[in-house]
């Protein structure tokens, strides 16, 4: 017979909103909102004091400060949100036999077998009290027997709490709810399902997986399984320090700062490409220079999740001035980026990011035709052709 399951999903609560009441406490029990500007922007998350205004992410900013006008409204803090999810990474590493990290603020935590040497619900309860007393974030989990079960409970705990869905009442747990609580509902599909008169889980439960299968095909039948609470997924385990880099050492040493500068946006827009290709974000930014002599130096920084060219370009500019030795040639300069995670953040925090995001898949998809030499940014061909 096979171990039973435990599995923990773990998941901050309003995690951007928490980590600025963290810094500013002031803020605490307030309705606040990280966004975009007023006019043009969209909300990135809010706390739960503004959600009962209706608040929501991906909400215009509009929409939401008229629900809500008295809302307090901040641009984000760069490069803390990635600080604390590293730190709630640490914690969870230290401690947990098989983890994943699903998202800057959401993780698994497989238990299965762990049952013979402690309790997986007492000892989740304590890993929990940890990251609230060390981070000061507020932190909601969900235990059950596979991750859909435990995600739902999260949700269901939140905010600030925790659930245990006991093995064998997955289904009982889940008849009340509404099918839209299943991942892969969206507004569209949940119409769909309202059609067909399925509303709860419950009513999804008890409709033939024949008719489901006939009427939404296989789509159909996977979520008629999920409403019995059924769900195989694995926990996959968290791979620390995967990272992107590129470096050329030249041919001549050099100490023209206009061209190394111009070889650093040049390299920096690479590894950029690789990371938007592989559909990652990046976490970290890191410069190296060598000297002649071979002393190799290096700096870095935490920065908040993008895939960006113009985010990642001034950082990198701002490492090689805090770590160049003015005037000294240089063998080699190299750039890589690190603490790389597959969240689809939709970059909100700023009012232009949709308009970015589709310059970037269309420079991407340009180069992929043409190949990578062709588009590159201003600063990089003049400085190319004044080298003639
Ligand atoms: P979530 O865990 O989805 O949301 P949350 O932590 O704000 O709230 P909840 O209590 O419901 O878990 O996302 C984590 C963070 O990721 C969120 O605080 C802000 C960021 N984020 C984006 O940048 N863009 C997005 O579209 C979403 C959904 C989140
Ligand atoms: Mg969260």
């Amino acid at each position: 017979m096979l171990p039973q399951r435990y599995i923990a999903h773990l998941d901050l609560d309003s995690f951007f909103v928490s980590v600025e009441v963290v810094n500013d406490p002031s803020l605490k029990g307030k309705p606040v909102i990280v966004g975009g500007s007023k006019d043009r922007g969209v909300v990135t998350t809010c706390s739960y004091e503004a959600r009962k205004f209706g608040v929501r992410s991906a909400m215009p900013m509009k929409q939401a400060m008229k629900l809500c006008p008295q809302a307090i409204l901040v641009r984000g803090t760069r490069g803390e949100y990635s600080k604390y999810s590293r730190m709630v990474t640490d914690i969870i590493a230290a401690k947990a036999p098989l983890f994943e990290k699903a998202s800057i603020d959401e993780f698994y935590i497989d238990l299965t077998g762990m049952d013979k040497f402690f309790d997986p619900y007492q000892w989740t309860i304590d890993l929990r009290n940890e990251i609230i007393e060390k981070t000061g974030l507020p932190i909601s989990f969900g235990l059950a027997t596979n991750k859909m079960v435990a995600k739902i409970a999260t949700d269901e705990a939140k905010p600030n709490g925790y659930l245990f869905v006991q093995p064998g009442m997955e289904k009982i747990f889940l008849a009340p709810l509404s099918v839209s609580k299943f991942s892969g509902v969206g507004e569209q599909s949940f119409e769909r399902l309202k059609e067909l008169g399925i509303y709860t889980i419950q009513q999804l439960s008890e409709t033939p997986i024949e008719f489901l299968e006939q009427k939404l095909g296989k789509w159909g039948a996977d979520l008629w399984k999920k409403s019995q609470g059924i769900h195989h997924g694995a926990v996959h385990e968290y791979h620390e320090a995967k990272s992107i880099s590129t470096e050329n050492t030249f041919e001549e040493n050099k100490t023209d700062v206009e061209f190394l500068l111009a070889e650093l946006v040049r390299m920096t827009e690479k590894v950029a490409y690789e990371l938007r290709g592989d559909e990652k974000l990046a976490g970290c930014i890191a410069v190296k220079i060598r000297y002649p002599d071979f002393e190799t130096t290096s700096r870095q920084t935490t920065i908040d999740y993008t895939f960006r060219d113009d985010e990642l370009i001034p950082q990198a500019i701002d490492l090689f001035h805090k770590l160049y030795r003015k005037g000294e040639p240089v063998r080699l300069l190299g750039v890589r980026l690190s603490e790389l995670t597959n969240h689809a953040i939709q970059g909100s925090l700023f009012d232009d990011a949709e308009k970015k995001t589709n310059l970037y898949k269309a420079i991407d998809s340009v180069k992929d035709q043409f190949g990578k030499g062709l588009l590159q940014k201003a600063r990089t061909i003049k400085k190319r052709d004044s080298l003639k």
